[in-house]
């Protein structure tokens, strides 16, 4: 068998959470490879909305096997609250919820530290979570970060306080006070590791390859998007993660040739939250209409997001990266307000050619959009359910984008419950 891989095409917030869940019944596996807290998957079925930050999406399904991967950096704190919040769900988590022993530990310092970097940046700010995500992986990749695996160790105690302390210089360096916020999340946090232990805690590159050699169907989950990759999104206001396709292969363990369907989700909008060049923000009344309409806040941190009208030259980075092989399209209901829809097919250079390329240093002042305009639908799309009952204006909106995009679009969201969809099958 092969593993799926789910992922955002835009700059996070396309709605992944929703499509793992509608996925989900296809899988006995769901993992997560990436990210971290920072990441906000909203779910919404039988009228309940729920928001997952670093438990995959597959948890409301009894029967499948939710892991946390190496390659995501699990913060205790956080991970306890989100437990604790699934309670009244009575879902059997000791059992179906697996954290690799190789994920990173994010400490209370780290959060700090992110805090601290982003002060220090002043108006060059990255616009972080500020949930600590940057600096663990920056002490991964240094070789001076503590795992999960870590906390079965009598050791833990030690290398704990040993990370800390060189924590606490650089802080001081940056002359961030952090006594009191420490104090009080340090309390938390220990007693966050030994609730962390009465969970499976696994080598998940075997759990997931020896699902795949019993024939189990398994789905990998993406969080933030393409255009956050540290690799290839606007760098540096980007996330510290690989949130493409090939990050599943190292946040999990498993080979490239194992990797089946890629899935790649987008807004029929885009939208951005944090700093970073963004060619095509609304700045005016549009913008705050799309913000409104898709009620487009942060669902981590509650922040608005920046809106803006779908950006191709992007989109077909991020499908081109990624090896997308099936498109899936989200809240298109946003749009039924609009008469006139916009995509940017390309930008236009400083010296007047028009390229359908990201340039290195995109830069908001360099690009400018060039749109081609579609007629609205102006009608609610709720309960319709196949592509032969959409209207003639969103089926001409959606053979445009198959064609320029080289890829069928599996399914169109139209709004936040598991039911407001329309499928192909
Ligand atoms: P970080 O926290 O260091 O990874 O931030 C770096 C940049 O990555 C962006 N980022 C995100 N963008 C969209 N959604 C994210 N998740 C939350 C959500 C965000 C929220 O699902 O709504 O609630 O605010 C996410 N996580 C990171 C971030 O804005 C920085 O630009
Ligand atoms: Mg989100």
């Amino acid at each position: 068998m092969k593993v799926d891989v789910l992922l955002g095409l835009q700059w996070g917030d396309e709605g992944k959470g929703k499509i793992v869940d509608v996925l989900a019944p296809q899988y006995e596996v769901v993992a997560r490879f990436q990210g971290g807290p920072n990441a906000g998957h909203t779910l919404e079925f039988d009228g309940i909305k729920h928001v997952l930050h670093q438990i995959p999406s597959g948890i409301f399904r009894s029967d499948i096997q939710n892991i946390i991967g190496n390659g995501v950096v699990l913060d205790p704190i956080v991970f306890k609250r989100e437990v604790e919040n699934l309670a009244q769900y009575n879902l059997n988590l000791t059992e179906n919820l697996f954290v690799s022993k190789k994920a990173s530990i994010i400490l209370p310092t780290h959060a700090l530290l992110d805090a601290a970097y982003e002060k220090s940046k002043g108006d060059s700010k990255i616009g972080s979570t500020l949930r600590g995500i940057g600096p663990t992986y920056q002490d991964k990749i240094a070789r001076l970060g503590l795992r999960v695996g870590d906390v079965l160790s009598p050791n833990f105690a030690n290398k704990y306080k040993k990370l800390v302390d060189a924590h606490k210089v650089i802080l001081e360096f940056y002359q961030y006070d952090y006594a009191d916020k420490l104090a009080e999340a340090e309390a938390k946090f220990l007693e966050s590791i030994d609730f962390l232990k009465q969970f499976t805690l696994v080598d998940s590159e075997y759990v997931i390859n020896n699902a795949l050699t019993a024939g189990k169907t398994v789905l990998a989950e993406g969080a933030q998007g393409s255009l956050l990759d540290i690799d290839f999104g606007s760098y540096p206001f980007v996330t510290s993660s690989t949130t493409m396709a090939a990050g599943a292969c190292t946040g999990l363990g498993i080979a490239p040739s194992q990797v089946g369907e890629v899935f790649g989700i987008f807004k029929a909008y885009c939208t951005r939250v944090g700093s970073g060049p963004f060619p095509t923000e609304l700045m005016d009344e549009t913008g705050e209409k799309i913000r409104q309409e898709g009620r487009e806040f942060g669902a981590t941190t509650g922040r608005p997001r920046r809106c803006g009208w779908l950006d191709l030259p992007a989109l077909k980075y991020a499908i081109m990266i990624n090896g997308v092989t099936q498109l899936i399209m989200m809240k298109v209901d946003v749009l039924n307000i609009f008469d006139t829809i916009k995509v940017c097919t390309e930008y236009r250079l400083p010296d007047g050619t028009l390229t359908s390329q990201l340039p290195y240093d995109l830069c908001d002042d360099e690009v400018v959009p060039v749109y081609r305009d579609f007629s609205g639908w102006e009608q609610s799309l709720e309960g319709i359910r196949d592509f032969d009952s959409i209207p003639p204006a969103l089926a001409e909106y959606i053979a445009y984008l198959e064609e320029e995009l080289q890829l069928p679009i599996r399914f169109v969201s139209t709004g936040p419950d598991r039911e407001a969809l329309i499928s192909r099958e």
